[in-house]
């Protein structure tokens, strides 16, 4: 009989251990498997005071309740007599009597914070109100799953950024512009009868990571999302994240008033499209109540706009903004603007509609821009709107999704970018002024502050299609919060709760993690080169494109290659770029000699033979970028190797075949692009140095037509 259950639970359990499908995210709750860990557990969280009864705290008390009971495999149970408790947990209109004095200060905590403290007798987590109970739980969860003492807790954790925001490049027939990981979540056929588990798992996950609003809708928008029968169903989705903490925003499609209005116009003066905006306002917040508002992408590759009116930006914006601001809305406006019609750097055109539009939007306008000037590329100087518009929220738009960065199949983890972005210093008013102190409000005070990340979510079992890709999630979520936390403190978070706490697993995995970044930079775009991928999918490397849909599609307008040199002069003898930004910026970009190796070809046009900091030619250094992020991510692919046994099968197996591709793939970059950039330098490859296995005719020569992700 013995002999029997032992049988049953190994099956149980090695079951359990091999069905890891990533399905469950960071939020997985298994046993706690280092015992001694797991008694101290059991002896400080026993019977636990959680007075509920409204959703957001029973959505709280659920999570915290089936958490508890994986990780520590044993049924807790509440009790209404708190000093019968061990682990207390009240908002501070509802703190039990005869409590001792805490030492915190509720207005500190404002709307979302939460403070957990513990004693010898007990451990309390409180908020001001039910979401700040949310994140407390969900934050206490996460320190059992990362396995950290409990004891002498005094932790007060408030987000430095009001809105925390996905944005869904979802398209209504489920195709997701951009993704990777399958369809769209949102099953629209279904909806609003069916609420599928993934939209309540998705809300969960968002949730512990501090992610307060989704906007459900591609930028490149449908007007039909705005009709009644779509608006029941974002209601329904509405009323399943709310308990969640998470606010439903939606795009709004500029020239809707014409499309589903049947009106003759869409221009932001008429009286009647003002009207119809109004209206359309009154009519969802019936239906949704706590609706976040629009995010709105105009005249901008093909979207209409009320350019199209003779108007400006701020009038678009204005408008919406006065239709959502009865009911407490917002506008989120893309500053993510360019045209082919002008001849203008495409750097500076954002930089040049908007700035002269500083002080004119309502205040509920934000506007969102991307992190650089150009296109989430692997790394981009940042945009220089960033303090340059003390009179308009500014927001950060970062893309989760890895359209540049590798798409699903490599495993390349953005926190590093999205510190790096954060801690640039803008120089604007004098040092110090980062980009994050702008995004924060911090430096010019602004009255609404905000984050967004293009999702890389789709209904691929895993949520992301390379496992990995959910570290980006989660990372984004995290900085959103606190920016401050490191990229090495969130792998770390985010590896023991999605594998194991296991040392050498945490080790390893941080620095494959860590180090994949600037591996990706180096073999595609190393030394500042950018938009040099494939025509439409973005796939591969293509940087002899000359004849894409419009000029400043094409690679060659960004490489500026020729017999000379390499790179794109933004300096005062060029397209004088530099100049929008503060003198602090432009004094780190404007030498030649001094400007940051990383960010060289981003502003110079530099000649073949030029001595690098390193002693090597720009050619040579070329050559030796490429070569150390192909050797990289083969030092990846070698680091994972080793955690076969530490690692559940099924993921191990999944990471290891997408890393041989992420070689293949690295080595396609380097070799297409350094034959290609050789027929201007006319130099040789150094024979230190794999050489590449192809004929450039060879790699022009590669057509990916139904690559993922392109609409
Ligand atoms: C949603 C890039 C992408 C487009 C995207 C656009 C944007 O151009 O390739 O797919 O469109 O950015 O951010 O609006």
């Amino acid at each position: 009989m013995k002999r029997w259950s032992l049988l049953i639970f190994l099956l149980l359990y090695f079951r359990a251990a091999i069905a890891e499908d990533g399905y469950r995210l960071w939020l997985r709750y298994d046993k706690i498997v280092n015992s001694k860990l797991l008694y101290t557990y059991l002896n400080q969280v026993n019977t636990i005071y959680f007075p509920a009864g409204t959703p957001v705290l029973d959505a709280a008390r659920q999570e915290l309740l089936s958490g508890l009971e994986g990780l520590l495999d044993k049924k807790i149970n509440t009790d209404n007599n708190a000093s019968a408790s061990s682990l207390l947990i009240f908002t501070k209109a509802h703190a039990p009597l005869n409590l001792p004095a805490l030492a915190l200060k509720y207005e500190d905590l404002g709307k979302e914070g939460f403070y957990i403290n513990s004693t010898k007798r007990s451990i309390i987590i409180t908020a001001n109100t039910d979401t700040g109970i949310l994140y407390g739980v969900f934050h206490f969860l996460r320190l059992l799953q990362t396995g950290q003492s409990l004891e002498h807790l005094d932790i007060t954790s408030v987000p430095r950024i009001q809105h925390r925001i996905l944005n869904h490049w979802d398209n209504l027939n489920r195709s997701v512009e951009r993704g990777y990981a399958g369809i769209s979540i949102w099953n629209w056929h279904t909806l609003p009868e069916y609420i599928d588990q993934r939209y309540i798992d998705y809300a969960r996950a968002n949730a512990s990571i501090g992610i307060n609003g989704t906007v459900l809708t591609n930028v490149n928008a449908n007007a039909l999302v705005l009709t009644k029968d779509y608006l029941l169903k974002v209601k329904a989705l509405a009323d399943v994240f709310r308990p969640y903490g998470i606010k439903v925003y939606l795009t709004a499609r500029f020239s809707a008033p014409i499309e589903i209005g049947k009106l003759s116009t869409a221009d932001p003066l008429n009286d009647t499209v003002k009207a119809w905006w109004n209206a359309k306002a009154k009519e969802i917040y019936q239906l949704i109540p706590d609706f976040g508002g629009f995010l709105v992408k105009a005249n901008s590759e093909g979207q209409p706009g009320p350019q199209s009116y003779q108007r400006t930006h701020a009038d678009g914006a204005n408008m919406l903004a006065d239709a959502v601001a009865p009911y407490g809305g917002i506008v989120m406006w893309r500053a993510f603007v360019y045209s082919n019609a002008s001849p203008e750097d495409r750097f500076k055109q954002a930089y040049n509609e908007f700035k002269p539009l500083d002080g004119q939007f309502r205040a509920n306008v934000l506007l969102q821009v991307k992190n650089g000037p150009i296109d989430f590329q692997p790394r981009e100087p940042v945009s220089p709107l960033f303090g340059a518009m003390p009179k308009t929220p500014l927001m950060m738009e970062f893309q989760i999704t890895q359209e540049y960065l590798g798409q699903s199949t490599q495993l390349v983890y953005e926190a590093p970018l999205f510190k790096e972005v954060l801690e640039t210093d803008t120089y604007q008013g004098g040092k110090g002024a980062t980009v994050a102190r702008v995004i924060d409000g911090d430096l010019h005070h602004y009255p609404q502050t905000g984050i967004a990340g293009v999702a890389n979510i789709g209904n691929d079992r895993n949520w992301t299609g390379h496992p990995f890709g959910q570290a980006n999630w989660y990372a984004f979520g995290r900085l959103a919060w606190n920016y401050e936390l490191s990229a090495a403190q969130i792998a770390d978070e985010w590896i023991k709760q999605t594998f194991s706490c296991d040392t050498m697993l945490v080790a390893t995995t941080q620095k494959i993690m860590l180090s994949s970044y600037e591996a990706m930079v180096n073999y595609m775009t190393p030394l500042g080169l950018h938009h040099i991928m494939g025509t439409g999918h973005h796939y591969g490397p293509a940087p002899w494109i000359t004849n894409a849909g419009r000029p400043d599609w094409n690679p060659v307008y960004y490489h500026r290659a020729d017999t000379v040199g390499l790179g794109f002069d933004r300096t005062a003898s060029g397209s004088n770029a530099l100049a929008q930004y503060a003198p602090g910026m432009q004094q780190r970009f404007m030498d030649v000699h001094t400007t940051p190796e990383a960010f060289l070809l981003w502003f110079h046009h530099v000649p073949w033979n030029f001595k690098m900091k390193s002693g090597r030619t720009l050619w040579e250094e070329l050559c030796y970028r490429y070569n150390s992020g192909v050797a990289a991510a083969k030092v990846m692919q070698q680091q994972w190797n080793t955690l076969e046994r530490r690692v559940d099968k099924e993921r191990f197996k999944q990471v290891q075949m997408l890393l041989a591709i992420q070689v293949k793939e690295a080595s396609w970059w380097r070799n297409a692009c350094l034959l290609y950039f050789q027929t201007f330098s006319k130099m040789p490859i150094p024979r230190q140095y794999e050489q590449p296995d192809h004929t450039l005719e060879y790699y022009k020569g590669l057509h990916f037509p139904y690559a993922p992700g392109n609409g």
